[in-house]
């Protein structure tokens, strides 16, 4: 049965390079809207002066995440403000540099889709001390003082892997020998998907997790743990694989062929994301399902920021909602995916 359901389809996608990026430890460019003129309205264009963000992103590690950044690119472009864009390539140290690097700037808001839950406080509570708002995109912080930031937006991950868990307990009739292809070691989506998932197959006692490492989020980090599972004792008794982002997902594809095992057939697998290389892999029979998680979230955040800064109180959680799309419906949806 069918289960897919689209629901929040934010940004509009302008086909633009991850314009500026420059190699280094810490990547950082800005990306100004059009000073020209033409159709950038709200507060910053209002006041005649430029609203400054420092935006500190995860990094380039997945198809999700350049989305991501793309979409918040663009959004700040349409809407004339300078964004700063800072790419800590997945470590928690760059991040927190980059945060400091923006408090020094003097920038009028933070935003910061954080690595990791945990180690952020120091740092948040430091931008507070210097009335810089911080907005947290996409991944949340584990700290009990919620005034360190003004609103949280991203996906409900432990839905995302309540999803994947239901999805294919239906699919294989609740039996399966699983291989778990986790995420980034103490990321919010990684603790999350593998507790959703977790939770729904606990009812499954023939559902069972036999092999369980981190792929950090990359394709080559899922093929080559991928490998290691093949070759493992238990390498042979594997009937599924859920995997944490569809990247992964797509590394361990390739290694399942190479130990000569058909992916979607022999080992069916279902991974989160819903990123355009999932559904070529669905359409080719190699992916079963994929679960939803919505990148295109830049809108959201600057209708966030300029409400903030117009004087209301926001919620402190603001949800992006998703569907689910296995095999059967793949063809028909991927000329409607933008990411
Ligand atoms: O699923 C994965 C990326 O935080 C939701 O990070 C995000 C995750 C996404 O690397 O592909």
């Amino acid at each position: 049965m069918p289960m897919s359901k689209t629901i929040v389809r934010a940004a509009s996608v302008a086909a633009v390079v991850l314009a500026g990026l420059i190699a280094g430890c810490e990547r950082e460019s800005s990306t100004t809207g059009d000073a020209g003129g033409g159709a950038t309205t709200g507060p910053a264009r209002a006041s005649g002066k430029k609203l400054v963000v420092g935006f500190a992103q995860v990094g380039a590690e997945s198809a999700w995440r350049t989305a991501n950044s793309q979409s918040i690119q663009d959004e700040a472009k349409k809407r004339g403000i300078d964004l700063r864009f800072s790419d800590a390539q997945q470590k928690q140290e760059n991040q927190i540099k980059a945060v400091r690097g923006f408090i020094a700037q003097k920038v009028d808001v933070i935003l910061l889709a954080p690595i990791v839950e945990t180690g952020f406080e120091p740092v948040l509570k430091e931008a507070k001390a210097a009335g810089i708002p911080v907005i947290l995109s996409d991944r949340r912080v584990a700290t009990s003082d919620d005034s360190l930031y003004v609103t949280f937006i991203g996906s409900d991950f432990i839905e995302e892997g309540r999803r994947a868990g239901e999805w294919l307990a239906k699919k294989t009739n609740g039996k399966a020998v699983i291989a778990e292809l986790q995420g980034t070691p103490g990321s919010a989506p990684a603790n999350d998907r593998k507790k959703g998932f977790e939770e729904f197959i606990a009812k499954h006692p023939d559902m069972k997790i036999v092999l369980s490492q981190t792929g950090d989020f990359t394709r080559t980090k899922g093929k080559e743990v991928m490998e290691a599972f093949m070759k493992s004792a238990q390498g042979a008794q594997i009937t599924a694989l859920y995997a944490h982002n569809d990247d992964m997902a797509l590394g361990a594809i390739q290694a399942i062929e190479e130990a000569g095992k058909k992916p979607g057939t022999d080992i069916v697998i279902v991974s989160i994301d819903g990123v355009k290389g999932a559904f070529d892999a669905m359409v080719a029979g190699k992916l079963n399902c994929t679960v939803e998680c919505n990148p295109l979230i830049g809108p959201q955040i600057f209708d966030a920021i300029e409400k903030h800064r117009a004087g209301e109180t926001l919620p402190k959680r603001t949800q992006v909602v998703e569907g689910v799309f296995d095999q059967s419906e793949a063809a028909a949806a991927l000329p409607t995916r933008r990411y």
